[in-house]
């Protein structure tokens, strides 16, 4: 007989559970990213409660339970414990499946437990990882979150990965990132079931790796003058006198640490040693690396062309890069080793005695094929330790080492190239996969190195190109995402480029390719956005952002504005003038017609919420839209902008000054005779310009502008002087010139161009439109 007291205990029970399983789940609320291979949804759902117990077989299962424990000591306030016993109900299981294939799982959850099947540790690992994105995004909070329950839905999930190889690369070079923001790195990659951190730590501006048989590496190489405050192409060349302050290095402990704390999140650290380019930090510390012992100070910011290379003549030079290797492969237990190949200018090489030398005793053509000679004898190095090489694409030139693995980075041809000759590839295209590049309308994102790499296009990312052959589409292991570092001063910018991008990465190299569906991934994502508001990630929030096109009909007089989001079947809503946005604003339909100067505001809403940043832009018209306009000195034919009428269009240019609204000159100033058609009184000239010193454009250094009435005799009516100032960042601006109201049918505007940059090179002059007031 039960006692009543039992009866009553069972009871309680049965109305608790009951209770918590009344959420119903739906398709919708499963938001995990990477999107699963197989995913079933039943009855029902599993609770988890203080007696939840984690059954555990090895110290692998046990150290990541307690990574899902302490966040739920943390969130929910209580402790699930770690057993070996498998109780009555109310557990979490790991249970081994060989049939499994490498880093699958299978997730089973019931009522009463959870259950995660796999062949190897990774499984384990992302099964788990899988669970913690089942549950709401609370159990990322670092402080109790009431009235949270911890239920997830019953289902079953097949999963496994597309690509063998998921990466990341992170450059420590260009600026220094320390262990632990390398460690959050190595966490965040997993949680989206990456596998892949590959370190590039030799660059020509810092060598970022512990040798000890080379301690200048590090003492001299890894320390650069501090000309933070200039942009990064404009940096003046250092002495080797002048010592460095502004850098860092990782010690071997600190690496090895690294590699350790990775293993337990199924990432491989693949080491970069770049060579035989890339290199001036080595360089500075040993000038002997290089043809002519050339002493340089390390270079604070960009070298182009890279001619200060590694002596491939020289046997000294591969004794040091085997000592260097032979550290290397202490620390990285990796199966690869990287060893760049890119970029390098071969200039020394050709009037070098050793390098002459040693391409005449091995009988090659020339220094492509002496660079060939310099990889294939680094790779027979490596091999020999039982390791494998990779290089990036320009490997190829002068003949591949036989067993080298190619990255991919300029488009897809090197891969495809290396794939056809049965080698191995890692395809990491610029267009998809280089998260140094804006991923928004530049106007409103931080400084960047250029380019325009939405999320929307890394989501389209598709390692496998459609002409190869199935035989060639096996040799691509994967892909991977690159943040070099140039324009990456702080671990909050990193943060900035790397997310939300990385969990588009991800899908694309995780989940089935049938399965990938824009519209879909970026309703996931909105979650996983709160994920990384808890966990203090600066993620990007440029999806968010309206970017506009603008378009002039010259017969109408008429402006054409389109607005657009990354979201799909977005909500953008605008005002024209200065209404208030909340109040007055009209859903966006049909490009807004324009026939006056007029502010546009703009914003995604969402359940009738105006979301992200608000767009605004001003459509100035003028006196002079649409007329004749005649070139002094003519523009330059890479940058024509909208030719004739680019100059009165009203279409502004953006801080990227590719966006085809540009006209430029160089070092020649620019002159044009804007014909205003019948005369009229004017007061003002305003000229357009951008100024992006790292990219030689700068703003004129004075205007002048003149008017007539015949276009023979003119008469200076205004000008402005501005003298030369540094200025790191990217700038547009307007320079207005204010005259008395006189009666003109011409109007000359001559701008002055620098000329000469302060680094010695061409200066170029850019401007997009002359408004006549
Ligand atoms: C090219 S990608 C490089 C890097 C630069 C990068 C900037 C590659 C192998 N070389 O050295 O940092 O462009 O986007």
């Amino acid at each position: 007989m039960k006692t009543l007291k039992q009866i009553l205990v069972v009871i309680v029970v049965v109305v608790f559970c009951s209770c918590a399983k009344q959420k119903v789940f739906t398709e919708k609320d499963i938001q995990i990213i990477p999107k699963p291979a197989e995913l079933k949804l039943s009855e029902g759902a599993f609770e988890f409660s203080e007696a939840t117990k984690f059954v555990v077989a090895d110290d692998f299962q046990k150290e990541i339970s307690n990574v899902l424990i302490s966040k739920f000591e943390k969130a929910s306030g209580w402790k699930p414990q770690i057993t070996n016993a498998v109780p009555n109900s109310n557990y979490v299981q790991f249970t081994q499946d060989d049939t499994l294939k490498d880093e699958a799982y299978q997730l089973t959850v019931n009522n009463d437990n959870i259950t995660i099947a796999a062949k190897d540790h990774a499984g384990f690992l992302y099964g788990l990882e899988t669970v913690r994105q089942l549950l709401p995004v609370a159990i990322e909070s670092n402080d109790v979150a009431l009235n949270t329950e911890w239920v997830i839905p019953s289902l079953t999930i097949k999963d496994q990965p597309r690509f063998q190889y998921r990466g990341l690369m992170l450059d420590l070079s260009r600026h220094f990132f320390n262990s632990d923001y390398i460690r959050k790195t190595i966490d965040r990659l997993s949680m989206l079931k990456m596998n892949v951190l590959h370190l590039h730590l030799v660059d020509d501006q810092g060598w970022r790796i512990e040798i000890k048989k080379y301690p200048k590496l590090t003492d001299v190489g890894a320390w650069r003058v501090d000309q933070e405050n200039k942009p990064w192409n404009a940096r003046s060349t250092n002495s080797p006198c002048e010592k460095g302050t502004y850098g860092g290095y990782l010690t071997q402990d600190q690496l090895k640490e690294l590699v350790k704390y990775a293993q337990l999140k199924n990432v491989e650290i693949i080491p970069e040693i770049e060579m035989p380019a890339h290199v001036s930090s080595a360089v500075a510390a040993y000038p002997e690396l290089s043809c002519f012992n050339k002493s340089i100070g390390v270079p604070s910011g960009g070298v182009w062309p890279i001619t200060d290379i590694y002596c491939a003549g020289k046997d000294s030079t591969f004794k040091f890069l085997e000592d260097v290797l032979d550290e290397v492969m202490t620390i990285f237990p990796s199966k690869y080793i990287h060893i760049g190949g890119d970029e390098a200018t071969k200039i020394n090489w050709k009037t070098c005695p050793h390098c002459q030398k040693r391409i005449k005793t091995e009988g090659l053509k020339n220094e492509e094929e002496l660079q060939s000679y310099f990889v294939k004898r680094i790779e027979k190095y490596i091999n020999s330790k039982g390791k494998k090489l990779i290089g990036w694409d320009e490997i190829l030139e002068g003949g591949l080492a036989p067993e080298a693995t190619v990255m991919s980075w300029r488009g897809t041809v090197g891969g495809i190239e290396a794939a056809e000759q049965g080698h191995d590839v890692i395809m990491t295209p610029g267009t998809h996969c280089y998260f140094d590049h804006y991923q928004g309308p530049q106007n409103e994102e931080p400084l960047a190195i250029g380019g325009y790499t939405p999320i929307s296009k890394v989501y389209e990312f598709d390692p496998v190109v459609d002409s190869m052959t199935p035989e060639e589409a096996k040799h691509v292991l994967g892909g991977q995402a690159n943040l070099w570092a140039e324009y990456i001063p702080t671990t909050k910018q990193s943060e900035y480029m790397i997310f939300p991008r990385l969990a588009a990465m991800s899908e694309a190299l995780w989940s089935p390719k049938e399965s990938r569906d824009w519209n879909d991934f970026s309703s996931r994502l909105e979650t996983m956005f709160k994920r990384y508001e808890y966990l203090g990630i600066n993620y990007a929030k440029s999806m968010y952002l309206i970017t506009s096109k603008v378009r002039m009909d010259l017969n109408k007089k008429a402006v054409y504005v389109s607005l657009k989001n990354e979201f799909p079947n977005t909500d953008i809503r605008y005002v024209l003038g200065n209404k208030n946005l909340k109040e007055s604003a009209i859903k966006y339909k049909d490009p807004i017609e324009l026939k006056e100067t007029t502010i546009v505001k703009a914003s995604l809403f969402k359940n009738d919420i105006p979301v992200g940043k608000v767009f605004t832009d001003t459509i100035k018209f003028h006196k002079a839209i649409g007329d004749k306009v005649e070139y002094v000195t003519p523009y330059n034919d890479k940058y024509k902008g909208a030719e004739t009428f680019g100059m009165v269009n009203a279409i502004r240019g953006t801080k990227n000054f590719h966006d085809g609204q540009w006209q430029a000159w160089l070092v020649d100033d620019m002159g044009v005779i804007i014909d205003l058609e019948e005369e009229q009184t004017i007061e003002q000239v305003t000229v357009g310009s951008v100024e992006n010193q790292g990219s030689g454009i700068y703003f004129p250094t004075g205007i002048k502008v003149y008017v007539s009435e015949d276009g023979a005799t003119y008469k200076e009516v205004g000008n402005v002087e501005r003298p030369f100032e540094i200025n790191p960042t990217v700038e547009l601006k307007d320079f207005k010139i204010d005259f008395k109201p006189i009666r003109a049918k011409f109007v000359k505007v001559i701008a002055k161009n620098l000329k000469t940059t302060p680094s010695g090179g061409d200066a170029w002059l850019f401007v997009d439109e002359i408004l006549v007031n």
